[in-house]
């Protein structure tokens, strides 16, 4: 595993600085390691107060890295690095060691707070560019470090070039405060390391934006991460850019703010997996229920499960061509995602509703499954099919037909009922948070009706 080194300062909010850098690391699979600069008291309306270690200590903490043969360091970082005097030592350390590094030149944090002192950037300009592989200031930042303003990106080119000229190996300025960028519901990076490049991605705006703390760092922290395993900057660039913009767009509420959530990537990978499992978990155990035969319609069975950040109909697992009885069991197709818009859309209008009813499964309509429903303690609502608007798609509106029902008082329906129409045929639908949870209810249904 390869092991990057953070050197910045600590963000009690958890948003930013070393502690996004730390949760960056650990999503991208590296060994992080991490060197305190400084500590900040600071919540989401900006820092009130600011704790720099002493130098010595910075220097020891780089040592103690540096010198354990266990180790080591492949790839470093810098975040806030606060004074000149703290900047001439980590300088020096990167030296001695050799050990390339990602510069962000952080100046201020999103919410206005000092994090570098003014007559330090000079420090900055003279011993940290030119030893850098790659500097990633926005567009303050290259504005203050070029001396140049910058309104678009002709000036970011002017801007880039004249950091480049400063010594450093690569300048990345990140976009995203651009406002005919933002405009065009655009954020795009511009890379300059004897060519131009621009990486773009697509704008996220969030209502509650100004709570979105911490891009920047996970930004740097992800492309150390991507140029440790051996990425070339481009690629590692991409990487990290995509990086953020997940970690954005799938940014968390945790209580009234919106924050970057660095684990979403691993989260949504984990998620899905889950859900295919979870799926075939389920049809297994239909097919060893014998009785379940009895209770599938003319037109089969379906039993499909929505990932929790599902979107669309790709999100949403479920079984390919349906579960059917034959004469030596039950035949169910393969388990995967986006084979039954079906299920699929009848999922995620119930999640419209209810996030946490993730899964749905169809059985024959007669009326003592619906009585035994009912008997079970199960909420059960239901749809008629001959008030179906003409330019409706039958479950979307039917699920949301049902759910409004005021017999509910709000509450998530377990059981969707339908008695069909011409050429229709009747339907029930069974609701849970999982596709395991729908079958288990499927279970005490038939167990009943069979009674
Ligand atoms: O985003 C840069 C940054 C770096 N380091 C610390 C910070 C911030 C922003 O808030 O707080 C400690």
């Amino acid at each position: 595993m390869k092991r990057v080194m953070t050197i910045g300062g600590s963000d009690c909010s958890g948003g930013a600085g070393i502690q996004a850098d730390i949760k960056t690391f650990s999503a991208l699979g590296v060994y992080g390691t991490s060197v305190l600069t400084a500590i900040t008291a600071q919540n989401s309306y900006g820092v009130q107060a600011t704790h720099e270690v002493p130098v010595e200590l910075v220097e020891a903490q780089m040592e103690s890295i540096v010198s354990d043969k266990g180790l080591g360091v492949d790839y470093a970082k810098t975040g806030m690095l606060h004074s000149s005097a703290m900047i001439e030592v980590v300088a020096k350390e990167l030296k001695k060691y050799k050990i390339p590094f990602v510069l962000d030149p952080v100046m201020k944090a999103g919410s206005g707070g000092v994090l570098l002192e003014d007559n330090a950037l000079n420090t900055v300009i003279e011993l940290l560019i030119p030893i850098c592989e790659v500097v990633t200031p926005n567009v303050p930042e290259a504005s203050f470090i070029s001396g140049l303003e910058i309104r678009n990106k002709e000036d970011a080119k002017e801007a880039a070039l004249e950091i480049h000229k400063m010594g450093a190996t690569a300048v990345i300025i990140k976009g995203g405060h651009l406002e005919h960028e933002i405009a065009a519901g655009k954020a795009t990076d511009l890379i300059y390391d004897g060519e131009f490049e621009d990486i773009s991605s697509e704008y996220i705006k969030r209502e509650k934006e100004k709570i979105v703390h911490g891009a920047g760092c996970s930004f740097s922290a992800a492309l150390a991460a991507e140029l440790a395993k051996g990425n070339n900057l481009r690629d590692a660039a991409v990487s990290a850019k995509k990086f953020v913009h997940d970690a954005i767009s799938g940014g968390e509420e945790v209580s009234n703010l919106i924050v970057v959530n660095q684990a979403q990537g691993l989260r949504k990978d984990a998620d899905r997996y889950f859900v295919l499992e979870n799926v075939k978990e389920a049809v297994r155990m239909l097919k060893n229920t014998s009785t379940f035969k009895n209770i599938i319609p003319e037109v089969g069975t379906n039993i499909g499960m929505a990932m929790e950040c599902a979107e669309s109909e790709f999100d949403v697992a479920a079984v390919d061509g349906r579960i059917n009885p034959t004469k030596e069991g039950i035949h169910a197709g393969f388990v995967g995602f986006d084979v039954s818009s079906h299920i699929a859309r009848m999922i995620l209008a119930m999640m419209e509703h209810d996030k946490e009813r993730r899964s749905a499964i169809n059985v024959k309509y007669s009326s003592g499954i619906l009585e035994a429903c009912k008997e079970l303690g199960m909420r059960v609502s239901s749809f008629e099919r001959g008030k179906e608007p003409t330019d409706a798609r039958t479950m979307d509106w039917g699920v949301r037909e049902a759910v409004r029902n005021p017999s509910l008082e709000g509450k998530a329906p377990d059981v969707i009922f339908d008695l069909g129409a011409v050429g229709k045929e009747p339907m029930v639908r069974i609701f849970g948070r999982t596709a395991v949870d729908a079958v288990g209810k499927v279970k005490k249904v038939v167990e009943r009706v069979e009674r």
